[in-house]
């Protein structure tokens, strides 16, 4: 089992004001619906306002990247999160997404004065998504936690 062992210090008072943008992708929706709740979850736990929390869909995973930009571009966000879930098919469509996804986060990264967090699942199998998106193992936990780290950078 996989597991995120090294959450950091996190002060509730420096959280409070803090202005993040999840941008999640409907492809996979079950799937990223869930790790989008627990990336919520984790965020307020730790002391974020929901209201301090937006929410952009877009349809698939490689549109994480334009929206991602947007996002970030915006004055009042702090900090970006990209959700979605890439599962490997028949097709060569897997690499050339994950790829894609991948390499177009880490340029926002580069280009933007913000953090943009990689939530983005890239599965062998449902199976495998299924299980990093439930229970202990919602990799989401990681995405807020990752994003409120950063954040202190
Ligand atoms: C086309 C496609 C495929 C085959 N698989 C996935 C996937 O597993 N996960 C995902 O988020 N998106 C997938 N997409 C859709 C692309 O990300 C994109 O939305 C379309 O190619 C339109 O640009």
């Amino acid at each position: 089992m996989e597991s995120f062992d090294h959450i950091p210090k996190i002060e509730k008072t420096k959280t409070k004001k803090l202005k993040i943008g999840i941008v999640v992708s409907k492809w996979n929706k079950q799937i990223t619906n869930n790790l989008l709740k627990e990336t919520i979850k984790t965020l307020t736990k730790y002391g974020v306002k929901e209201s301090n929390i937006s929410k952009t869909e877009v349809p698939g995973s490689f549109e994480l990247i334009f929206a991602s930009k947007k996002i970030g571009q915006k004055k009042n966000i702090d900090i970006v999160i990209a959700i979605g879930c890439i599962i490997k098919g028949e097709t060569p469509h897997f690499e050339y997404i994950s790829n894609s996804v991948a390499t177009g986060i880490k340029d926002l990264n580069l280009l933007l004065q913000k953090p943009v967090i990689f939530g983005v699942l890239t599965t062998k199998n449902i199976k495998q998504a299924i299980n990093r998106s439930s229970g202990k193992t919602n990799k989401g936990q990681e995405f807020a936690i990752s994003a409120l780290e950063m954040a202190k950078i």
